[in-house]
């Protein structure tokens, strides 16, 4: 039986949150169903949701203590044992309310976290999940611990609590190198796999959470991997080839994003966002049919920046449009799909228009088959800027040793012989003049 299908409830829990009064509601509200179905997925009944407008953050309480007063009798009356926040809260925040409510206080990322510690299956998943786990506790109870040695050790003093805290530190931080070697051993065996798909055209699927990765995976490929409307359904990386005439395109399905991914994760998954680094073509799967399209998009950015994965070219992919309610609905789709030079819309369940995405995909490898590498010196510079105008987004290197840019540009014969042309000219100058 599927380990998934065992899912029971197993905790009863309120969600908290608190906004600026003057901030943008939307974004609130759509962070709010966000942490709803978090919670669903980590199999946590949400009993109620406790909200607040504030003028400002509150620091040290992170909600008003009139509210906490409310949450705390709710809470007793009906027998909730833990608070699940919509935001990160600082570990001062989590223990003022863990005392003033004496229930357990779950914030946004260890949310995430649990998430992912539930559905790992692999070991070098199992692995950054542990990591990442014992990286975000260890940040925050480092304050503590810096908090205990102040009012414990004093200067010069060695009380018998410092002893210990020191003794679960150091057993922490050698559990963490522990795992890092680990998974870094780990990283190499994949690299050297990968290493075996140089000769192939690399796609990943990228997205946020939810917006239909591993469907259309399924879809392209004619496979039946793991689709569930939960988050983070996906964590190991998947791939399968495909053949197109004579070039083997390998398709890989990835792990998803999430705003304010938690830094740590970033980091530990590193070597499955390695597919994502390593592609030739991305396809940014979007789930159209709900709202706040653009913020997930936003995100999804942020991260691939992060990965220093943006200079990748890219499909937008719409996807979930039999699900897209209303014509404001399509207008804003379409007005928001205008602003990407590749977009499509599809429905990766109901298989509509998929034969779009493989003739885009055809469309990207010839170019990238056309694709030449041109070095311009830094001097020709209304040459540089007619390139970065007509080729903007494209590949371009500067090469300090020889004081010149490097342009990869899908470019037809006869500019590339242009372009060259004057090139040879400038070169042929500088010669006579040397
Ligand atoms: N209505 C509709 N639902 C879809 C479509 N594509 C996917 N879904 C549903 O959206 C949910 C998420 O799909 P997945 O393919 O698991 O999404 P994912 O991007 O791989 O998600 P993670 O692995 O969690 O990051 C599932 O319930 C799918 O059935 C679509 O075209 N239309
Ligand atoms: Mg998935």
């Amino acid at each position: 039986m599927n380990l998934r299908e065992e899912k029971k409830v197993l905790e009863r829990i309120v969600i908290v949150g608190s906004y600026l009064k003057n901030g943008n509601h939307q974004e609130f509200e759509d962070l709010l169903e966000e942490t709803k179905l978090l919670a669903k997925t980590a199999n946590l009944d949400t009993v109620n949701v406790f909200t607040q407008g504030l003028p400002k953050y509150k620091s040290d309480s992170y909600i008003g203590k009139g509210k906490l007063s409310e949450i705390n009798e709710y809470c007793k009356v009906y027998n909730v044992n833990t608070l699940v926040f919509v935001d990160n809260l600082t570990p001062s925040q989590a223990k003022f309310i863990s005392k003033y409510t004496l229930t357990n206080v779950v914030d946004r990322t260890e949310l995430i976290l649990s998430i992912f510690a539930m559905h790992a299956r692999t070991s070098i998943s199992k692995m950054q999940v542990e990591l990442a786990q014992l990286e975000y506790s260890y940040s925050k109870l480092r304050n503590l611990w810096q908090h205990f040695s102040r009012i414990v050790g004093g200067v010069g003093t060695k009380g018998p609590g410092e002893s210990q805290l020191e003794i679960d530190r150091r057993l922490v931080q050698k559990r963490i190198s522990f795992l890092k070697d680990k998974v870094n051993t780990l990283k190499k065996v994949t690299h050297e796999q990968r290493k075996n798909r140089e000769n192939f055209f690399k796609i990943a699927l990228v997205g946020y959470t939810n917006a239909g990765k591993s469907t259309l995976f399924n879809t392209l490929t004619k496979s039946d991997i793991y689709v569930a409307d939960e988050l983070f359904a996906t964590l190991d990386s998947k791939s399968k080839i495909l053949f197109n005439n004579e070039t083997k395109i390998i398709l890989t399905d990835t792990v998803g994003f999430i705003r304010n991914i938690p830094t740590t994760l970033v980091s530990s998954f590193h070597s499955t966002l390695t597919d994502v680094i390593d592609a030739d073509l991305l396809l940014h799967v979007v789930d159209a049919s709900q709202s706040g399209i653009e913020a997930r998009i936003h995100e999804v950015n942020k991260v691939i920046k992060d990965i220093h994965a943006d200079d990748i070219p890219k499909i937008m992919v719409f996807n979930k449009i039999d699900a897209i309610e209303g014509i404001t609905s399509k207008f804003l789709l379409k007005s928001i799909s205008l602003s990407y030079n590749n977009s499509i819309y599809i429905s990766a369940r109901n298989k509509t228009n998929i034969a779009a995405i493989t003739a885009k995909i055809q469309e990207m490898l010839r170019l990238k088959n056309n694709e030449k590498k041109i070095t311009i010196p830094i001097e020709l510079k209304s040459l540089i800027s007619f390139l970065d105008k007509k080729y903007s987004g494209s590949k371009k290197l500067y090469l300090e040793e020889n004081e010149s840019y490097e342009y990869t540009l899908s470019i037809s014969e006869s500019e590339f012989a242009e372009i060259k042309k004057q090139i040879d000219k400038y070169h042929e100058l500088q010669f006579i003049n040397s």
